[in-house]
Order: C-alpha cells, then structure tokens, then sequence
C-alpha cells in the first residue's frame, strides 16, 4: 500500500528538495538581494566573487535571454534588477557554485553600489503621496449618504493589522535539471506549477513545453509560494540554462526571511451607522493595504478585502474602498485568508465599538445582524444555503455562551489581578477564486492492467491533505480500496494549464476533475462487462469493486473486469476537465457572484489577562464549523486547528519590525514568534457542522482558509478582558496585541513606556530605535523576566495607573 505523507512525515521519511540526490554536476545557488530600500544601481562588480574557487558563474539582468519580467497580474517586476531597486532584498545576482557554502561567500564579494533614493515603508504615507498600483477601487450597495440620516448610533475610527511572515518549515527551493533536448525539468516548491513554467518560458525565451514542472510536496507553504515561488524557480533555471548544468536554488532561513513577501499589513477607517435596536444601517470604509514594492497577488487580495468587507453581517449601505499602496517594503503577498481576515477585523472592531458606546453586550449586535438566507451581499450576490445563524446558535448552545460571560463576570469580580474576557466570532468566507477564470482543473486517472489506479491533477501537496483527499474521492467514485490508488506529483506535462493550488480550492476543483474522469472510465468499464457478460449495458452497474447485473454480484470483480476491458481494447484512462459554473464578475458595475458558496462558522473565546504582566493566558476555544459532508475529518480537523492557531499567532503574538531603512528586523526565527503548543488555548473543542453542501466535490466544503479568522475571537475576548482589567480602557486598534502592547493598553503614559523599553534595548544591542519601540518592549520584558524583574518593569512602566 502506498503511504500517504502524514506516514511519510512522521516518520521523518517524506523528501523535499533540499533533500533530492544531487544530480551529476549539480551547482547550488545563492541570491544578492539589494540592501537598500530604494535606489539607483550605479555599480555593480562581480569579478571577486567570480576569483573564488568553486565559483562557476555571477548572472545578471544582462544574462537574460527571454524577457526580465516575472509579474503575472501586473508587469512589474524584474527576475533580477536591472537599474532600480525597489526594496530590500530585491534579487540582483546569481552566484553559482559548487556549494551553497561557496556561493554564499562569493556574494558578499560582489560590489554593488546604489544612489539611494527615498523609500516610503508606510501604506498612507503611500495613498498621500499618490503611489497607487491600480486606482483605488469602490465596492457600494444601497444609499450610503441617505442612510445615516436614519441611524440612531454612529461610530467611527481606525483598525490597524499587522503582517505575518509564513514561516513554512521548507524555505523557498528549486532543482533545476537541463535535458539533453534542451528543455528544463523543474523540481519547484510552488503552489502555482504552471505560472512557474509560463514565467520561466518567458524569462528564457523558450515556449512553455520546454519547461517541465513537477511537485510532489511542499514542506507548508499558507501561500507564501502561490507567487512567489516563481522567483527562485525562474533563476534556477537561468543557472541551468546559462551553466547547462544542474542548479539548486534552496534559500537559508535568512534569505527567505528577508527575501520574500509576508502577509499585507492592512490600515482602516471605518464608520458605522445602527437603528435604535441596533441594526445596521451604514458601513463606510477605507483600506490602505500596504502592498509593498511591487504587484503581485495585491490587487486580488484587495479584491477579496471588498468582497469580505461586511463580514458575516447583512449591511443595507455599503461603501467600502481599497487603496493598492505601493511602498518600498518586500512585495507582499497571499497568505491564508488572502484579505478576507484583514476586513473582518474592522467590521468586528466597529461592532466591538457600537457595542460599548451603546452599553450592550457585543455579541447582542453580531447575532441580531448575521446574514439570513437570501441576504445580499454587497457584491450583489445573495447567501445561498445559509449557515451563519445555524452555526452562531449551535456554538452559543453548545458551549454556554451566556454562562461563560457570566462566569467571567463572577471571576472578575473576585479577582484582582487577573481577568476575564469572552467574544464570540462568526466566519463567513466566499470560496472561489475571485478570478473566475482561475476556477479550473483537470485530472488524469489510468488504471492500469492489474487494478490499480494512478491519479494525477494540479493539485499540489503542501501538507493540507489534497491528495488524500483525491485519493479517497478517487477510491469512492471507482468504488474500489483506497489501497489500489496512487495520487501522482503535480506535473505541467501530464495535466497543463492548472490554476494554483490555492483560495481553499484544491480538493474542490481537482478532486471534482478526478471524479469526472472516473465517471468516463466507470463508463466503459460498464461497456466492457456488458460485452464480457452478454448482458444489456442497462442492466449493468460498476460498484464496490465490481460489476453487477440487475443490482447482483457477477463473476467480474474488479480486477477480473479491468482486465476483460483491456483485451477488449477499452481505454483505461480519462483525462477531465472541471470549470466551477455559474460564476461571474463584472468589474465595471462591481456587482455579480464572484463564489460558489460560503463557509461558516462561529468560535468562542476565553482568555485571561493578567493585569500586573499583561501577559495573558488562551483558557479555551471552541467552535462550531461547516465542514459539510467532510472527505476526510482528521484532514478537516487538522486545517481548523491549524488554520485557529495561525489566526491567534497573526493578532496576539506575531510581529514584524522594520528599521526606518526599510530593513527587517525580525529576521531571524529567533526574533520572530510563533504560536507553540504551549501558545494555544488550554481547552479547543471543534465541532463540524455535517450537512451536504451540494456546489462542491461529494458534499464536501473546502476549508483551508476558513478558520483563520476564528483567531479573531480571542482578540476580541482579549479586548474584553481588557476592559475588565481598567473599565475606560480605550478598544485595541492595533494587532498584533502582543503581551507588550496589552500592557500598554494598560498603562495610560504610552509614551513613557516606550523610552523605558528603548532604553533597555540600547543597552542590549548597542542601538536605540523608537521606532523599534515595540520589538524593544519583547527584548526588555524578556530579558527583565529572566532577571527576575519583570514585575519590577511593569510597575515603572505602569506606575501611574495601577494602585
Ligand atoms: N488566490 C487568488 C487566492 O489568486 N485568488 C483568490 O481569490 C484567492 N483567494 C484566496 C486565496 N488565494
Ligand atoms: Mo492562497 S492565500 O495561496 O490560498
């Protein structure tokens, strides 16, 4: 029996392509990245690299022989800089050499000097200055500017979010292999196999079927490789191309760290309008996404932004709008969620604000609101099979909502220091590519002589369970063991012109291509045996590993049938095709059904603050979500509990600084934290909600992005506790709400807190950075901790506020 890879993993068996045997020959690369922000290149000299021994070749802009260009939505960006540099760690040279180690040595020797030129890092300072990528954009429903007229309460203000770096356990990597015909055979970790070949045809000058890719798997990826993986594949392939030798392309830590794009760091106004009984009425708002240097994916993302903008709530009026700001940070780029959490983290800080202002509990004003069967959305599609009440009712019944908050009510009452919060988070997010174009896929499935079944698609495994999943849609359609199918690498030459494995679609797409081409083979497998059996064709039926006449066994098991078609000279294999119907977007009028369907969800939150620390503990999570009729529930279940704890690591622990020059300073695993075992809530219950969803593959949802956004609770039940800590508190406007900025919150002289914590990391690092401010805060409250100072810290910081 074939293994699936979570055998695979555990057993530490699973290969990557660092792991790949070196084919003879095979050089390693590294990349120089720009070291400045924004600049003009005035020189750039490699003769000292290229003097060290094991070093075989430096490649350029100039070395390029098809077209430097390797933007796919918008042309703007060069494989390898040519004049400008647009950001730090924009690729400008191609060392190879015998040895990663010898390459990376060699890149330190080559000159490059820049004329720097000003570099703007923040996304409004971009809007101001007019540094669109595209114009901004305008998604509106109802009468905004009559409705406020009409709206009892009206709240306003700013809700910021940060970036968030990947992080997947295998960094960016390509193997590259020339092919005595002169094509190129590509190992890329991507998740966009084919923009890999087309953008590495049109780099070379080579028309796309002299670019193989395959992908077997990717060690995570969160979409961090649905763009950007197409770089290092492209200049891989230079190498191998300009060297006819094999070239490996692994980035170290480091690199990837500071050489590709994170999730965009979202600033938002919004304002919101509610009737007396706290319905909504108006919903106007603004993004600044900050999108960094160049296009890539942003303008998609902002996309999905505009369509997520309302949440999970049915809003009359609408005006939300989207600023694509240029900036000169590292392009940034899809990451689960792909904009989606960034607005419903605005609409659920209004709320959140509506709420206190009119002294009723926040959840009062997200149940009366949630979307209803029917409910339009702002785009104009209407909500279609409906769950959020189902969902929001099921969590608010089964985990006790009302007991819990008062619950917390009780424990805050009787403690001092520390606190209680509680929120409750619904989910509804829009599956599709909100490209339509992008919503198809096509599968290959043989079956071979002795039964057994190869299946290939253009899904690519990143550690998801894509093809488990196909492999058991496989299993059930053929009605045959699991054991008897193998899903195939992802390969440009057996299934072309894939989208990427990508916005939650793999198993929905592909998993549905699968099981149209083995209807085709069921088909003649019906054929073959009526013709075996002498029986009428309307009489015979394939199931459970057979063939069956009038619903009855016959002496044609599977093996004996798959071979009886053979000899009859029957295919044995299908090729399908599947496009997602009814799917149409007009982009002129903003209006039309960009999504198949909806997922949703509700997640409950308890957390407790210490007011003292600021330092807060994650009591439980539980939550109800709609998996539909599951393929496969531990693979369900590990997306959910995967996808909650990237959601609480993006909004209360991870964070990304930048020094004024545009240079990351969390550059390193070790300055950048990630949620741990330890991190996530002491109690997590899931539960799925199981009915058929009849618009994708065998009643299944997809579930990939979906439960992200229930991370959205705890910062919310953070909020409130929070205001249990020191009633008044202002609403957090920022994420991620780290301990440090909790403790902020907590005190009222921000300010002075932050030359405190400054003032440590000078003496720590020899620099002080006001900007830094914040990292600073991590490194002092370590570091005092480990001392054994830490309360000692909090009481300097915060003396004022607390008695
Ligand atoms: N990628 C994309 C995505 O190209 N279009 C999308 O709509 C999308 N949505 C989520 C994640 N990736
Ligand atoms: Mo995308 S964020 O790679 O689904």
């Amino acid at each position: 029996m074939i293994r699936d890879d979570r055998h695979l993993h555990v057993r530490g068996e699973s290969v990557f392509i660092d792991d790949l045997p070196a084919p003879a020959g095979c050089l390693e690369a590294a990349v120089l990245g720009s070291p400045v922000a924004h600049g003009r290149i005035t020189r750039l000299d490699a003769s000292a690299a290229l003097a060290v021994e094991g070093v075989v070749a430096v490649l350029t802009a100039a070395d390029i022989p098809g077209q430097n260009q390797t933007g796919t939505i918008i042309l703007d960006e060069p494989a390898l800089a040519a004049e400008e540099v647009h950001c730090v760690g924009q690729p400008v040279a191609l060392v190879l050499a015998r040895d990663a180690d010898t390459a990376r040595r060699a890149r330190r020797l080559i000159v490059l000097e820049i004329e720097k030129l000003p570099a703007v890092l923040d996304a409004r300072e971009a809007a101001a200055l007019g540094h669109h990528i595209v114009p901004p954009r305008t998604f509106a429903c109802g009468d905004l500017d009559t409705a406020w007229d009409y709206c009892a309460h009206v709240v306003s203000g700013r809700a910021d979010t940060g970036g968030q770096e990947h992080l997947y356990l295998e960094t960016q990597a390509t193997l590259a292999e020339p092919r005595e015909d002169g094509t190129l055979l590509l190992h890329a970790g991507t998740q966009a196999p084919t923009a890999v070949q087309k953008v590495v045809a049109r780099v070379l000058g080579v028309p796309m079927h002299a670019v193989e890719v395959d992908v077997r798997r990717l060690g995570g990826a969160f979409g961090g490789k649905e763009e950007q993986a197409t770089t290092w594949a492209v200049l891989a392939a230079l190498g191998a191309r300009a060297t006819g030798r094999p070239v490996r392309l692994v980035l170290d830590r480091a690199d990837d760290l500071t050489m590709t794009g994170k999730r965009h760091p979202y600033s938002s106004d919004y304002r919101l309008g509610l009737d007396a009984d706290g319905r909504l009425l108006a919903w106007e708002v603004t993004y600044y996404q900050n999108a960094g240097a160049t296009a890539d994916l942003s303008t998609a993302i902002l996309e999905r932004s505009l369509f997520h903008s309302t949440g999970s709530y049915y809003v009359p009026n609408v005006r939300a709008t989207g600023h694509c700001c240029r900036t000169n940070l590292f392009s940034n780029t899809a990451f689960r969620g792909f904009g989606g959490p960034q607005a419903m983290v605005v609409i659920e800080t209004a709320l959140a604000h509506a709420a206190r202002v009119m002294g009723v509990p926040t959840e009062q004003l997200q149940r009366r609101n949630l979307l209803d069967e029917g409910s339009a959305f702002l785009y104009g599609q209407a909500a279609d099979g409906c769950r959020a009440r189902r969902c929001w009712d099921e969590a608010d019944r089964a985990f006790g909502f009302a007991a819990l908050r008062q619950a917390a009510d009780r424990h805050n009452a009787g403690d001092d220091r520390h606190k209680r919060g509680v929120a409750m988070m619904p989910v509804c997010f829009g599956i599709s590519f909100t490209n339509a174009a992008l919503n198809q896929a096509g599968a290959l499935v043989h079956v071979y002589q002795d039964g057994s079944v190869g299946a290939s698609t253009g899904a690519v495994e990143m550690g998801q369970g894509v093809s488990r999943k196909i492999r058991k849609v496989v299993a059930r359609t053929l009605g045959v063991a699991e054991a008897r199918v193998k899903v195939e690498t992802a390969n440009t030459a057996r299934v072309a012109n894939t989208s990427p494995t990508a916005a939650s679609t793999g198993a929905d797409l592909n998993g549905e291509a699968a099981r149209l081409a083995c209807l085709q083979i069921l088909e003649r497998l019906r054929q073959a045996a009526a013709r075996k059996l002498g029986a009428d064709p309307a009489t015979v039926t394939i199931k459970s590993g057979g063939a069956h006449r009038d619903g009855k066994p016959t002496s044609l098991g599977w093996e004996e049938l798959v071979q009886a078609a053979y000899w009859s000279r029957t295919d044995l294999s299908a090729h399908a095709h599947y496009a997602t119907p009814h799917l149409g977007f007009d982009r002129h009028r903003e209006k039309g059904t960009p999504f198949a369907y909806h997922v949703y969800g509700t997640a409950v939150a308890e957390v407790t603050l210490d007011r003292l620390l600021g330092t807060f503990t994650l009591d439980a999570v539980r939550l109800v979500h709609d998996t539909a009729a599951s393929l496969d529930r531990a693979t369900d279940l590990g997306q959910v509990e995967g996808g909650l704890a990237q959601g609480l690591g993006w909004l209360l622990l991870e964070e990304l600084a930048w020094d004024r020059e545009g240079r990351l300073l969390t550059d390193s695993a070790g300055r950048y934290k990630v949620p741990d075992l330890d991190f996530m809530p002491r109690t997590l219950e899931v539960r799925f909600l199981e009915d058929a969803n009849p618009r994708a593959v065998m009643g299944s949802k997809a579930v990939g992005e979906p439960p992200l956004m229930y991370g959205i609770a705890a910062f919310f039940a953070l909020a409130d506790a929070l205001q249990a800590a020191r009633p008044g508190a202002p609403l957090p406007r920022s994420a991620p709400l780290t301990p440090e900025h909790t403790l902020m919150l907590l005190a009222a002289g921000a300010a002075s807190s932050m030359r405190v914590c400054s003032g440590v990391r000078g003496a720590e690092r020899g620099s002080v950075d006001q900007e830094g401010g914040a990292a600073a805060f991590v490194t002092a409250g370590r570091i005092l901790k480990e001392l054994g100072l830490g309360e000692r810290l909090t009481l300097l910081v915060t003396g004022t506020v607390m008695e």
